[in-house]
């Protein structure tokens, strides 16, 4: 899983940039201050995992990532140079999730918080620079057209609409999903077609007016399909160097954070992108891997190494929460909770499975 923070300079993106992944880039109250991308890396602390691996007796346990790139802020007319431009997006064109960060706090160099006006001023950059691409491929692919190429015709048409869709000034994730569905074949590196997760940065999350604000990115966030958190990060990115997981966890609660950020992102971009966990345990490693909601136990065992699926026998499959309320899987088998599934056997949420397969 990727995810690209993006906004308007001084939203505090490399502040929850930090608070994320525990990194200490370059923040401070001047525009621009990122340049070149920030990437960090953050584990998913999915506590279904370390629960399956205490009954699995496992010595490791290898969580799932997240991959989050911090990039430089977007002004309007970026699309026009402004600023520092908007080539820089290229940066957060592979990722899964873009994560809107907006200002909620009160910064001297910018004044109050205005997030709405922020988050407009972002999508509508995002906007044109995806126009700019749609633009450039249609170029080609009418070239192609014209020289017979019948192939092509199809992209042509949803190009064409992608481009009317996008000049009427609406994101592409809006578009119906049968529409998606046809587009998506080289929709990967448009902005606007990827689910978005709007982070609304404040000081205090109890606050009237932080309240106040969240109210309107969460109206903002429905009209956009998209998901809305409440995130204090500078106070999460501080809370980062206390060690001690027990002293953070209370400290954080005497600010008012019931959740770290990290945790509701990883859950909200799986729930957007569509995508479920299941875990593994091999040779004492207890691991959490990412799959496509939907998806096959061959689909799982491809995941996990291409061995697996081209040798695919069975799945042992037992789901976390009967392995663990059963205590081990010895008892778990007794309870009749383990069963054996094959190829087309619908991977759940949080299955625990082994795979069975000739090499
Ligand atoms: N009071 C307060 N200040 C914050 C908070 N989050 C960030 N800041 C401050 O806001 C300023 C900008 O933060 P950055 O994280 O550098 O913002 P940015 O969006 O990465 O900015 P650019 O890289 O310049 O686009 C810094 O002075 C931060 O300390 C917050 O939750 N509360
Ligand atoms: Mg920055």
């Amino acid at each position: 899983m990727q995810a690209g923070i993006a906004g308007v300079p001084n939203a505090g993106k490399t502040t929850l940039f930090n608070a994320l992944t525990g990194a200490h880039a370059r923040c401070n109250a001047y525009r621009f201050t990122t340049v070149d991308p920030n990437i960090g890396i953050a584990h998913i602390q999915d506590e279904r995992l370390f629960k399956v691996a205490e009954v699995e007796h496992a010595e490791k346990v290898v969580p799932a990532t997240i991959k989050f790139v911090d990039v430089a802020g977007l002004i309007e007319g970026a699309s026009k140079g402004e600023g520092l431009g908007n080539q820089f997006l290229s940066a957060i064109r592979g990722v899964d999730v873009i994560v809107h960060t907006l200002r909620g706090f009160y910064l001297e160099t910018e004044g109050e918080p205005v997030p709405i006006r922020d988050a407009q001023t972002v999508i509508i950059e995002f906007i044109l620079s995806d126009l700019e691409i749609i633009e450039r491929r249609l170029e080609k692919v009418k070239k192609r057209v014209r020289a017979g190429d019948k192939d092509e015709i199809q992209e042509l048409n949803a190009l064409e609409e992608a481009k009317a869709w996008l000049e009427s000034f609406k994101p592409l994730y809006l578009l119906e999903e049968s529409e998606y569905q046809l587009k998506k074949i080289f929709f990967n590196d448009l902005i606007t077609a990827k689910p978005a997760l709007f982070v609304l940065n404040v000081e205090d999350p109890a606050s009237e007016k932080s309240k106040e604000l969240f109210f309107e990115v969460e109206n903002l966030a429905r009209e956009h399909h998209a998901a809305a958190l409440l995130s204090a990060a500078k106070t999460e990115m501080e809370l980062k160097e206390i060690e001690d997981e027990t002293e953070r966890k209370e400290l954080a609660e005497s600010f008012g954070i019931s959740e770290f950020t990290v945790k509701a992102v990883a859950r909200e971009a799986y729930r957007l992108s569509g995508l479920i966990s299941f875990f593994t345990t091999e040779s004492k490693e207890c691991r959490a891997w990412e799959l496509k909601k939907g998806a096959t136990a061959v689909d799982a065992a491809a995941r996990v190494h291409t061995d697996m699926a081209k040798g695919f026998i069975k799945a042992e499959v037992v789901f976390w929460e009967d392995l663990v309320n059963a205590g081990s899987r010895v008892v778990a088998r007794e309870q009749g909770k383990v069963l054996i599934e094959g190829r087309e056997y619908i991977v759940n949420d949080g299955d625990v499975i082994t795979f069975k397969f000739t090499s």
